[in-house]
């Protein structure tokens, strides 16, 4: 048997125990576990079970803080400031996110700025537990200098996802995730681990030339999406979740990992906005609006972000996750 299917429950299971043999605290490993079972349950392969390698690695290489506490501040009337202490981002982000959702409701607009975390994880699950709260939201985060901007040949931006949330009344959220490169770096890493090539247009090698070969595409430069539009995103990328909140740009993210290959570290800006403080008692009418743009765009054949995300956590609610029976025999040695 090629594959490994496991119940939600016992994905959930493997990846704590993995993390807590490993030493992360309780905290962390509950988050991250549920964080990684929760990619791939949604079927993002490279936001899910996988990941557990690179954190494990990263862990050992003293990359990251196993046990920080978070330290949350409230920092001004729509400020939340929440330093991570080197751990990885998801404790911090649960500890600051009801007093995120509580200055949204009160001032319309709050923003929280996670300093000083180690970034793996799919942004959408940040997303969702604000349009949970009836919130529009918006995240970033830089990484590692792995992608060239347009014109260049040399690695300076990162991967710089950007995920966007629309709450919708008894209906999944809209919410886009999308890295500001033409494929998210994992993308690339399960390509070379199934001994794939990728696609023409995610990278080029280290002589500048394109290339479809993986680890020549990671020893060399990733490309953005769009060219010069996709280079922009991941420079406003950079500067809103590096200088804005005084954290590290990707190149200096690197330059912080000295060639160890721990995953990024740096901030990750959220801003969340609330539609009944923009609109007050016409916010119903307004939010049926936006159900009209989205039932146009279906009725057109389009495909909502997040919908396949969606049908895939209904199918492996019950279904359980499907993963290579030799990427179970790497996690399962981790014990
Ligand atoms: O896969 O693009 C990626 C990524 C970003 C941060 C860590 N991995």
């Amino acid at each position: 048997m090629e594959n490994v299917t496991l119940a939600l429950s016992e994905a959930y299971a493997l990846s704590r125990e993995v993390l807590c043999k490993n030493g992360f605290s309780a905290e962390h490993a509950d988050a991250i576990a549920r964080n990684v079972t929760a990619g791939e349950r949604d079927g993002c392969a490279s936001h899910g079970l996988w990941r557990l390698l690179g954190i494990v690695d990263t862990l050992r290489k003293g990359k990251v803080s196993a046990d920080a506490r978070p330290v949350i501040t409230d920092q001004a009337p729509a400020i939340v400031k929440a330093d991570a202490g080197g751990a990885f981002s998801l404790v911090a982000y649960e500890q600051a996110l009801p007093l995120l959702i509580c200055k949204a409701k009160t001032c319309g607009i709050a923003a929280l700025a996670i300093n000083r975390c180690v970034h793996f994880s799919a942004l959408f699950a940040d997303i969702e537990p604000l349009t949970d709260a009836g919130l529009v939201g918006y995240a970033c985060t830089p990484s590692h200098a792995w992608v060239a901007p347009a014109g260049g040949t040399r690695p300076l931006f990162g991967t710089n996802p950007i995920a966007f949330g629309w709450p919708r009344k008894d209906k999944p959220p809209y919410i886009f995730d999308m890295a500001t490169s033409a494929a998210a770096r994992g993308e690339i890493q399960l390509h070379l681990r199934a001994g794939k090539p990728i696609p023409e247009g995610w990278g080029i090698d280290s002589e500048g030339q394109p290339s479809t070969d993986p680890q020549a595409v990671l020893d060399g430069a990733m490309l953005t999406f769009g060219g010069h539009k996709g280079s922009a995103f991941a420079a406003m990328v950079e500067l809103l979740a590096g200088p804005l909140i005084g954290d590290m740009t990707s190149a200096e993210s690197l330059a912080w990992d000295d060639g160890a290959g721990g995953l990024p570290y740096g901030g990750e800006l959220i801003l969340a906005l609330d539609p009944e403080r923009f609109l007050g008692a016409e916010a119903h009418v307004h939010l049926d609006r936006a159900e009209t743009l989205f039932a146009s765009m279906q009725a057109q054949g389009a495909r909502l972000p997040g919908e396949r995300r969606f049908i895939s956590r209904q199918t492996c609610q019950d279904a359980g996750v499907t993963i290579p029976r030799s990427l179970y025999e790497e996690i399962s040695a981790l014990l």
